[in-house]
């Protein structure tokens, strides 16, 4: 009947949300425990910031909506890949593919889809590395692969998304083109400063592997 119709929907849509918590918590806590791993071996770190969100109920809805897809969770699984989501920022451009690549060399994570917004950049200037990764979640039922959106930014592409992103909402999606070009301008300025941090990051690292080199004992053979 209706009543047990909806509770089972119910059941089913906590049982969801509970799936993408917990595939995000895991995405999260493996890049932590990596954070630690390059504190304890390297003198730098690659990950500046990690931070995840779970999309609102409201916006699961009104994409739903945009898209045309029927409510129901299984449905919703199926196509909304961006449910939950872990952002992480790193210093330098060549830092998002070494996580990038430890992140894929996790036996159980699945990448299903990758869009590299880096090498090739949106025409509003957008750069970032996005993933999308498929999670095993155990649950007493069983286990299920859960899809979560990484996005891989530098600090320079994080601080550009997160202005272009207010003014896009700002204007209701209608942004001014004197904005829109100072905006692409900002994006090639940001992208100097990520190619010249890069360039002197090496130098530094460089210098640091030719000094260790020889001072490094020589007398073990
Ligand atoms: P929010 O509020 O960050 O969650 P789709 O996800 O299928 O609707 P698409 O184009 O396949 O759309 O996804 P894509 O290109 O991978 O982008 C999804 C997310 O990337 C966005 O999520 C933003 O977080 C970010 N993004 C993509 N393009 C831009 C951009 O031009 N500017 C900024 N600032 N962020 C961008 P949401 O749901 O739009 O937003």
């Amino acid at each position: 009947d209706n009543a047990s119709s909806m509770h089972r929907q119910l059941y089913q849509l906590k049982q969801m949300m509970l799936l993408y918590e917990a595939a995000m918590d895991a995405i999260t806590s493996r890049v932590e425990v990596l954070q630690e791993d390059f504190r304890l071996l390297h003198d730098y770190n690659p990950i500046e910031h990690v931070k995840s969100r779970l999309k609102s109920a409201e916006s699961i809805l009104g994409k739903a909506q945009r898209k045309g897809i029927e409510l129901t969770v299984t449905n919703l699984m199926n196509s909304l890949y961006d449910i939950a989501g872990v952002r992480l920022t790193c210093s330098f451009p060549s830092d998002l593919y070494t996580v990038r690549d430890l992140l894929l060399s996790q036996p159980d994570l699945r990448l299903v889809e990758e869009k590299d917004y880096v090498s090739s950049p949106k025409p509003n200037g957008y750069k970032s590395l996005h993933l999308i990764i498929q999670v095993p979640v155990h649950l007493s039922t069983g286990t299920h692969s859960v899809p979560v959106e990484v996005q891989l930014r530098t600090i320079a592409m994080d601080f550009w998304a997160s202005l272009e992103h207010k003014i896009y909402y700002k204007y209701d999606h209608d942004v001014p083109r004197h904005l829109t070009d100072a905006l692409k301008l900002a994006a090639d300025v940001a992208d100097t400063l990520d190619t010249s941090m890069e360039r002197i990051h090496r130098e530094v690292q460089n210098l640091d592997q030719s000094r260790e080199s020889s001072e490094a004992p020589d007398a073990l053979i």
